[in-house]
């Protein structure tokens, strides 16, 4: 009981550090000016994060350093979330992204984004590997002191190149890492747009990742005409058979326009949202330890070790929640053709899968740019999922190549047509002496209705997660 009045007032000064710590702000999220619309990389540091612990043993994370990380929240290394998905069996067989390439796509990139990922290999014993860098339209200067934009996208950029090398650490990474500033004027070609322009058709075959987002409506009147100008881009991936994924979203339903207002109804995020993009959702992964609240903004878990529990991303005390809903700008295309129209409504219904984006089982991040507090960080968000299932497919790729067979290119279809064995379905789950139930995607306290989590596929989770060893095989067999 003692442990639980502890964390109860530890989650106000995680409160206030929020505050200050202002790039790790969930809600006021650093944005790109884009032609029309903004893009926001989806990412959620731990709101502690700039704090070093103050209260006494035991912690919920210690960093690889041996330093306390959080009371609160756990981290996972990438030996933890191998064994929590089933990666280990892959990477024992040699299923590593072997002659692969995963795209990653940014803005701004970060300064040391290769020094980082190199301390981030040499502390797992994962292989150096050397990140290839695009920059579509010219080198941007690094300011620090535009806290907010640069900063927020360098941990992006930290998280996603990190995590997809740890899911495939033998695949090549490309970053594409535009130059927001330059971009031109109100019908100005957005420059990651460009930069994925020339990693389609630099690298055929390879896998793409997008951890950024714009709410659907923020298109306004112009969605039509933009939309489709970015849809040729994505055909162009389908016919030199580039996957695409995106990252479905960190605030649930309840998505704003560019001055912050959130949407008074459930809304969904666009790129994540095109059917020609694999929209990657997000669960929450409680590995060793089990979510033990008196109420939903109590964080707490000690006195409850726990095996393997996987339920949807919602997280009443940072509220944060994994994207998901039906489509305003796309109708049911055919590979979703089987889930039921009440379900779907004649929309493009989203995510399509999912995989843990949780802050607290957050995952572990080193940065030494600065801005922000040289170390490790643990880091949530769909800007989590996507990159590592980008690699997942990666690492199918391998062994297509193996097979002589095709490459996985455009996902959805297939992705619907593999086994619900292959996924552990998320369905909806009571947690502690509290009795708080996620079932849903609504984000805490937003008002804004949430997409029910059911049995199969719902539009909080999609599939569920992907049981990576049958799924990368059962993916690879199906290939022609
Ligand atoms: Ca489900």
């Amino acid at each position: 009981m003692n442990n639980r009045i502890v964390f109860r007032a530890l989650i106000v000064a995680v409160g206030f550090g929020l505050l200050f710590t202002g790039f790790g702000a969930v809600h006021t999220a650093p944005h790109t000016a884009a032609a029309n619309i903004e893009f926001i990389p989806l990412v959620v540091l731990a709101p502690d994060d700039s704090q070093t612990p103050s209260a006494p043993a035991p912690y919920a994370c210690v960093d690889p350093d041996g330093k306390p990380r959080s009371t609160v929240f756990h981290c996972y290394t990438p030996a933890e979330i191998y064994a929590a998905y089933g990666v280990d069996a892959l990477h024992a067989e040699g299923t590593n992204g072997t002659g692969q390439t995963i795209v990653l796509v940014d803005a701004y990139g970060s300064p040391t984004v290769q020094q980082d990922l190199d301390r981030f290999s040499d502390t797992f014993s994962l292989p150096r590997t050397t990140v290839e860098i695009i920059h579509p339209d010219g080198t941007p200067t690094f300011n620090n002191s535009v806290r907010g934009a640069q900063v927020g996208w360098a941990v992006e950029t930290s998280l996603d190149v990190q995590w997809a090398h740890a899911i495939a650490p033998n695949a090549h990474i490309v970053l594409v890492a535009s130059n927001p500033a330059e971009t031109q004027g109100v019908q100005g070609f957005p420059g990651m747009f460009i930069g994925e322009q020339m990693a389609i058709s630099r690298f055929p075959g390879a896998v793409l990742s997008q951890s950024f987002a714009a709410t659907e409506q923020s298109f306004h009147s112009a969605a039509d005409a933009q939309v489709a100008r970015f849809d040729s881009i994505y055909q162009q991936a389908v016919s030199n058979h580039v996957t695409v994924l995106g990252s479905s979203g960190d605030s649930g339903t309840a998505n704003g326009d560019k001055q912050g207002r959130i949407f008074p109804f459930p809304t969904v995020n666009w790129p994540s949202s095109d059917p020609l993009v694999t929209s990657a959702g997000g669960t929450w992964l409680q590995f060793g330890w089990t979510w033990n609240p008196v109420s939903p903004a109590d964080p707490s878990f000690m006195n409850t070790p726990g095996s393997r529990t996987e339920v949807v991303w919602n997280e009443p005390f940072i509220g944060a929640a994994t994207g998901g809903g039906r489509s305003v700008l796309f109708s049911t295309p055919g590979f979703q053709a089987a889930i039921p129209a009440s379900v779907l409504e004649g929309a493009r219904g989203l995510p399509d899968f999912s995989w843990n984006a949780a802050v607290d089982g957050g995952v572990l991040v080193y940065t030494s740019f600065p801005g922000a507090r040289v170390g490790w960080h643990i880091i949530g968000g769909t800007s989590a999922s996507s990159p590592q299932l980008a690699a997942l497919i990666a690492l199918t790729n391998q062994l297509a190549d193996a097979g002589h067979k095709a490459h996985v290119g455009y996902l959805n279809p297939h992705l619907y047509l593999l086994p619900p064995s292959d996924f552990v379905d998320i369905l909806p789950q009571t947690f502690g002496p509290g009795a708080v139930t996620l079932g849903d995607n609504s984000q805490f306290g937003s008002g804004i209705a949430g997409m029910a989590v059911t049995s199969g596929y719902d539009l909080a989770t999609g599939r569920g997660s992907p049981k990576a060893y049958s799924f990368v095989h059962d993916l690879a067999n199906a290939l022609p």
